[in-house]
Protein backbone atom coordinates (compact mmCIF):
# COMPACT_ATOMS: atom_id res chain seq x y z
CA UNK A 1 0.00 0.00 0.00
CA UNK A 2 1.23 3.69 -0.90
CA UNK A 3 1.68 5.68 2.36
CA UNK A 4 1.86 9.26 2.74
CA UNK A 5 3.96 10.64 5.75
CA UNK A 6 0.81 12.15 7.37
CA UNK A 7 -0.99 8.42 7.17
CA UNK A 8 1.73 6.67 8.45
CA UNK A 9 1.91 8.65 11.52
CA UNK A 10 -2.03 8.35 12.59
CA UNK A 11 -2.05 6.56 15.89
CA UNK A 12 -2.00 2.76 15.16
CA UNK A 13 -5.38 0.61 15.07
CA UNK A 14 -3.31 -1.80 17.40
CA UNK A 15 -1.09 -1.43 20.02
CA UNK A 16 3.03 -0.81 19.55
CA UNK A 17 5.16 -3.81 20.92
CA UNK A 18 7.59 -1.37 21.77
CA UNK A 19 5.00 0.25 24.18
CA UNK A 20 3.94 -3.05 26.13
CA UNK A 21 7.57 -4.05 26.89
CA UNK A 22 7.96 -0.70 28.67
CA UNK A 23 8.40 -0.23 32.62
CA UNK A 24 5.62 2.05 32.35
CA UNK A 25 3.23 -0.57 30.60
CA UNK A 26 1.31 -1.79 33.09
CA UNK A 27 0.26 1.57 34.54
CA UNK A 28 -0.14 3.25 31.13
CA UNK A 29 -2.84 -0.14 30.00
CA UNK A 30 -4.39 0.41 33.73
CA UNK A 31 -5.15 4.08 34.17
CA UNK A 32 -6.27 4.29 29.81
CA UNK A 33 -8.68 1.38 30.26
CA UNK A 34 -10.49 3.60 33.25
CA UNK A 35 -10.25 6.40 31.98
CA UNK A 36 -11.63 5.68 28.51
CA UNK A 37 -14.65 3.39 30.51
CA UNK A 38 -15.48 6.87 32.37
CA UNK A 39 -15.39 8.78 29.26
CA UNK A 40 -18.08 7.26 27.89
CA UNK A 41 -19.82 7.11 31.27
CA UNK A 42 -23.13 10.15 31.40
CA UNK A 43 -22.88 12.81 33.17
CA UNK A 44 -26.52 12.14 34.65
CA UNK A 45 -27.11 10.29 37.95
CA UNK A 46 -25.66 10.80 41.62
CA UNK A 47 -22.64 11.78 41.26
CA UNK A 48 -23.44 15.86 40.72
CA UNK A 49 -21.86 17.28 37.25
CA UNK A 50 -22.90 20.76 37.21
CA UNK A 51 -23.09 22.30 33.83
CA UNK A 52 -21.27 25.22 33.58
CA UNK A 53 -20.68 26.04 29.85
CA UNK A 54 -22.86 25.58 26.51
CA UNK A 55 -22.21 26.42 22.99
CA UNK A 56 -23.71 24.85 20.03
CA UNK A 57 -23.34 21.20 20.82
CA UNK A 58 -20.62 21.52 23.25
CA UNK A 59 -21.28 20.96 26.74
CA UNK A 60 -18.88 21.21 29.88
CA UNK A 61 -19.60 19.86 33.23
CA UNK A 62 -17.76 20.12 36.61
CA UNK A 63 -17.95 18.42 40.06
CA UNK A 64 -16.61 21.03 42.91
CA UNK A 65 -13.44 19.12 44.63
CA UNK A 66 -10.92 19.97 46.75
CA UNK A 67 -7.32 18.48 47.26
CA UNK A 68 -5.73 17.92 50.79
CA UNK A 69 -3.08 20.62 51.19
CA UNK A 70 0.43 18.68 50.96
CA UNK A 71 3.22 18.79 52.44
CA UNK A 72 5.06 20.75 49.67
CA UNK A 73 1.83 23.14 49.33
CA UNK A 74 1.74 25.74 52.27
CA UNK A 75 0.08 28.72 52.96
CA UNK A 76 3.09 30.75 53.90
CA UNK A 77 2.06 32.31 50.55
CA UNK A 78 5.62 31.90 49.13
CA UNK A 79 4.01 30.71 45.51
CA UNK A 80 1.89 34.31 44.63
CA UNK A 81 3.51 37.57 44.95
CA UNK A 82 3.81 39.64 48.20
CA UNK A 83 1.11 42.18 47.32
CA UNK A 84 -1.67 40.02 46.45
CA UNK A 85 -0.81 38.12 49.24
CA UNK A 86 -1.94 40.81 51.58
CA UNK A 87 -4.84 41.14 49.25
CA UNK A 88 -5.53 37.52 50.39
CA UNK A 89 -5.20 37.67 54.03
CA UNK A 90 -8.60 38.77 55.07
CA UNK A 91 -11.02 36.67 52.28
CA UNK A 92 -9.47 33.09 50.86
CA UNK A 93 -6.77 32.29 53.22
CA UNK A 94 -9.98 29.95 54.86
CA UNK A 95 -10.24 27.67 51.60
CA UNK A 96 -8.97 24.78 52.91
CA UNK A 97 -7.16 22.85 49.83
CA UNK A 98 -6.85 23.51 46.82
CA UNK A 99 -9.59 23.32 43.98
CA UNK A 100 -9.03 20.05 41.60
CA UNK A 101 -12.78 20.18 40.40
CA UNK A 102 -12.67 16.89 37.94
CA UNK A 103 -13.93 18.45 34.65
CA UNK A 104 -15.94 16.79 31.56
CA UNK A 105 -17.12 18.14 28.45
CA UNK A 106 -18.80 16.72 25.24
CA UNK A 107 -19.40 18.07 21.90
CA UNK A 108 -20.21 16.61 18.69
CA UNK A 109 -17.77 17.82 15.40
CA UNK A 110 -18.99 16.82 11.86
CA UNK A 111 -16.41 16.19 8.50
CA UNK A 112 -13.41 14.43 11.09
CA UNK A 113 -13.15 10.57 12.12
CA UNK A 114 -11.92 9.48 15.37
CA UNK A 115 -8.32 8.35 14.59
CA UNK A 116 -8.10 11.86 12.69
CA UNK A 117 -9.42 13.59 16.45
CA UNK A 118 -6.76 12.22 18.12
CA UNK A 119 -4.10 11.96 15.67
CA UNK A 120 -3.83 15.81 16.05
CA UNK A 121 -3.83 15.90 20.02
CA UNK A 122 -1.29 13.35 20.23
CA UNK A 123 1.28 14.39 17.87
CA UNK A 124 3.57 16.95 19.32
CA UNK A 125 4.12 18.74 15.58
CA UNK A 126 0.90 20.51 15.77
CA UNK A 127 0.69 21.08 19.77
CA UNK A 128 1.74 24.83 19.55
CA UNK A 129 -0.79 25.48 16.59
CA UNK A 130 -3.54 25.22 18.99
CA UNK A 131 -2.68 24.97 22.98
CA UNK A 132 -2.97 28.54 24.25
CA UNK A 133 -1.52 27.87 27.67
CA UNK A 134 1.55 26.57 25.99
CA UNK A 135 4.93 28.20 26.67
CA UNK A 136 7.59 25.30 26.17
CA UNK A 137 7.33 21.89 25.16
CA UNK A 138 10.27 19.32 25.72
CA UNK A 139 9.55 15.30 24.28
CA UNK A 140 11.25 13.38 26.93
CA UNK A 141 11.13 10.22 25.86
CA UNK A 142 9.34 8.91 22.52
CA UNK A 143 8.37 5.49 23.98
CA UNK A 144 6.42 4.12 20.50
CA UNK A 145 4.36 5.19 18.10
CA UNK A 146 1.69 5.55 20.35
CA UNK A 147 3.22 6.57 23.86
CA UNK A 148 5.24 9.61 24.69
CA UNK A 149 6.81 11.06 27.65
CA UNK A 150 6.45 14.91 27.58
CA UNK A 151 7.94 17.81 29.52
CA UNK A 152 5.55 21.29 29.39
CA UNK A 153 5.89 24.78 31.02
CA UNK A 154 2.52 27.02 31.04
CA UNK A 155 1.96 30.68 30.87
CA UNK A 156 2.02 31.85 34.39
CA UNK A 157 -1.25 32.73 35.49
CA UNK A 158 -1.06 36.07 38.19
CA UNK A 159 -0.61 35.93 40.85
CA UNK A 160 0.53 32.12 41.36
CA UNK A 161 3.52 30.97 40.30
CA UNK A 162 4.25 29.28 36.94
CA UNK A 163 3.59 25.41 36.44
CA UNK A 164 4.90 22.84 34.48
CA UNK A 165 3.70 19.58 34.39
CA UNK A 166 5.17 16.42 33.38
CA UNK A 167 3.61 13.05 31.93
CA UNK A 168 3.24 10.18 29.28
CA UNK A 169 1.06 10.45 26.44
CA UNK A 170 -0.54 7.38 25.05
CA UNK A 171 -2.94 7.49 21.85
CA UNK A 172 -5.17 3.95 21.43
CA UNK A 173 -8.01 2.62 19.62
CA UNK A 174 -11.26 0.41 21.30
CA UNK A 175 -14.01 -1.13 19.13
CA UNK A 176 -16.52 0.97 17.17
CA UNK A 177 -15.01 3.82 15.54
CA UNK A 178 -13.19 4.69 18.24
CA UNK A 179 -9.87 6.29 19.54
CA UNK A 180 -8.53 8.20 22.46
CA UNK A 181 -5.85 9.83 23.85
CA UNK A 182 -4.92 9.56 27.75
CA UNK A 183 -2.44 11.81 29.85
CA UNK A 184 -1.04 11.34 32.83
CA UNK A 185 1.70 12.34 35.03
CA UNK A 186 4.46 10.45 35.54
CA UNK A 187 8.23 11.45 36.98
CA UNK A 188 12.01 11.30 35.82
CA UNK A 189 15.02 11.97 37.66
CA UNK A 190 16.00 14.25 34.54
CA UNK A 191 13.28 16.48 35.58
CA UNK A 192 12.83 17.11 39.17
CA UNK A 193 9.48 19.09 40.38
CA UNK A 194 10.01 21.91 42.33
CA UNK A 195 13.47 22.81 40.90
CA UNK A 196 13.27 25.84 39.02
CA UNK A 197 10.90 28.41 38.79
CA UNK A 198 8.18 26.18 38.83
CA UNK A 199 5.56 24.63 40.77
CA UNK A 200 4.66 21.03 39.50
CA UNK A 201 0.92 20.76 38.19
CA UNK A 202 -0.74 16.99 38.36
CA UNK A 203 -2.86 16.20 35.27
CA UNK A 204 -5.28 12.98 33.91
CA UNK A 205 -6.63 13.95 31.12
CA UNK A 206 -8.53 11.62 28.42
CA UNK A 207 -9.93 12.71 25.21
CA UNK A 208 -12.38 9.99 23.81
CA UNK A 209 -13.79 10.07 20.13
CA UNK A 210 -16.31 7.87 18.66
CA UNK A 211 -17.20 8.24 15.10
CA UNK A 212 -20.39 7.47 13.18
CA UNK A 213 -21.96 7.39 9.74
CA UNK A 214 -25.44 6.50 8.18
CA UNK A 215 -25.68 2.52 8.27
CA UNK A 216 -24.98 1.27 4.92
CA UNK A 217 -22.85 4.21 3.87
CA UNK A 218 -19.06 4.21 3.32
CA UNK A 219 -17.65 7.08 5.91
CA UNK A 220 -16.96 10.36 3.92
CA UNK A 221 -16.66 13.83 4.89
CA UNK A 222 -20.11 14.43 4.49
CA UNK A 223 -21.53 11.74 6.44
CA UNK A 224 -18.88 11.30 9.37
CA UNK A 225 -19.69 12.88 12.59
CA UNK A 226 -17.35 12.20 15.86
CA UNK A 227 -18.91 12.64 19.51
CA UNK A 228 -16.17 13.87 22.09
CA UNK A 229 -15.56 13.31 25.44
CA UNK A 230 -12.66 15.35 27.39
CA UNK A 231 -12.06 14.81 31.06
CA UNK A 232 -9.49 16.61 32.54
CA UNK A 233 -8.31 16.63 36.67
CA UNK A 234 -5.75 19.06 37.39
CA UNK A 235 -4.33 19.86 40.78
CA UNK A 236 -2.45 22.54 40.76
CA UNK A 237 0.40 20.88 42.88
CA UNK A 238 0.62 23.97 45.47
CA UNK A 239 -2.32 26.22 46.63
CA UNK A 240 -3.71 28.92 44.32
CA UNK A 241 -6.48 31.21 44.68
CA UNK A 242 -9.68 28.81 44.61
CA UNK A 243 -11.54 32.23 42.53
CA UNK A 244 -8.32 32.83 40.34
CA UNK A 245 -8.23 28.78 39.23
CA UNK A 246 -12.39 28.63 38.67
CA UNK A 247 -12.29 31.35 36.37
CA UNK A 248 -9.11 30.83 35.02
CA UNK A 249 -10.54 26.96 33.73
CA UNK A 250 -14.10 28.36 33.20
CA UNK A 251 -12.81 30.99 29.94
CA UNK A 252 -9.52 28.08 29.29
CA UNK A 253 -11.82 24.95 28.73
CA UNK A 254 -13.98 25.64 26.34
CA UNK A 255 -11.43 27.95 24.74
CA UNK A 256 -9.42 25.10 24.35
CA UNK A 257 -12.32 22.68 23.40
CA UNK A 258 -13.63 25.40 20.55
CA UNK A 259 -10.26 25.69 19.29
CA UNK A 260 -9.20 22.47 19.16
CA UNK A 261 -12.13 21.19 17.37
CA UNK A 262 -12.03 24.44 14.93
CA UNK A 263 -8.25 23.35 14.12
CA UNK A 264 -8.34 19.70 13.67
CA UNK A 265 -11.75 20.38 11.46
CA UNK A 266 -9.72 22.92 9.26
CA UNK A 267 -6.89 21.08 8.77
CA UNK A 268 -8.39 17.96 7.76
CA UNK A 269 -10.42 19.83 5.45
CA UNK A 270 -8.66 18.92 2.02
CA UNK A 271 -7.36 15.43 2.93
CA UNK A 272 -8.63 12.17 2.58
CA UNK A 273 -10.69 10.70 5.52
CA UNK A 274 -8.72 9.06 7.28
CA UNK A 275 -10.67 6.27 9.79
O1 LIG B 1 -5.50 18.71 27.49
C1 LIG B 1 -5.01 19.72 27.06
N1 LIG B 1 -3.73 19.78 26.64
C2 LIG B 1 -2.82 18.68 26.61
C3 LIG B 1 -1.62 19.01 25.80
O2 LIG B 1 -0.96 20.16 26.26
C4 LIG B 1 -2.41 18.20 27.97
C5 LIG B 1 -2.21 19.29 28.95
C6 LIG B 1 -2.58 19.26 30.19
C7 LIG B 1 -2.24 20.31 31.14
C8 LIG B 1 -3.42 21.08 31.58
C9 LIG B 1 -3.04 22.05 32.64
C10 LIG B 1 -2.92 23.40 32.10
C11 LIG B 1 -2.61 24.37 33.18
C12 LIG B 1 -2.45 25.66 32.54
C13 LIG B 1 -2.19 26.74 33.49
C14 LIG B 1 -1.91 27.99 32.73
C15 LIG B 1 -3.08 28.54 32.01
C16 LIG B 1 -2.69 29.77 31.28
C17 LIG B 1 -3.86 30.54 30.83
C18 LIG B 1 -3.46 31.58 29.82
C19 LIG B 1 -2.99 32.84 30.42
O3 LIG B 1 -3.35 17.27 28.41
C20 LIG B 1 -5.83 21.01 26.97
C21 LIG B 1 -5.71 21.74 28.25
C22 LIG B 1 -6.64 22.89 28.39
C23 LIG B 1 -6.22 23.68 29.61
C24 LIG B 1 -7.34 24.37 30.27
C25 LIG B 1 -6.86 25.16 31.46
C26 LIG B 1 -7.03 24.42 32.76
C27 LIG B 1 -6.73 25.29 33.93
C28 LIG B 1 -6.78 24.51 35.20
C29 LIG B 1 -6.18 25.21 36.36
C30 LIG B 1 -4.68 25.16 36.31
C31 LIG B 1 -4.01 25.40 37.60
C32 LIG B 1 -2.82 26.28 37.45
C33 LIG B 1 -2.34 26.76 38.76
C34 LIG B 1 -1.96 28.21 38.75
Amino acid sequence: AVHTRDQVELPPPTIDNRLTVHPLWTEIDRISTEQMQAAFEGVGGEIGWQLFAEEGDMRMYRRKAYGAIGVQDSYSLDNISPGYAKNLKSQEMEVDGMVMDPLKAMHKVRGVSAREMCHYFFNPRYRYEWETTLETMTIVEEVSSDAMVFHQTFKRIWPASQRDALFWSHVRAAPGNTYAVINHSTTNQEYPPNSGACIRLFVTVCLACRSSYPAGEEPTRENITTSIAYCSTVNPGGWAPAGVLRAVYKREYPKFLKRFTGYVAEQCRDKPLAI
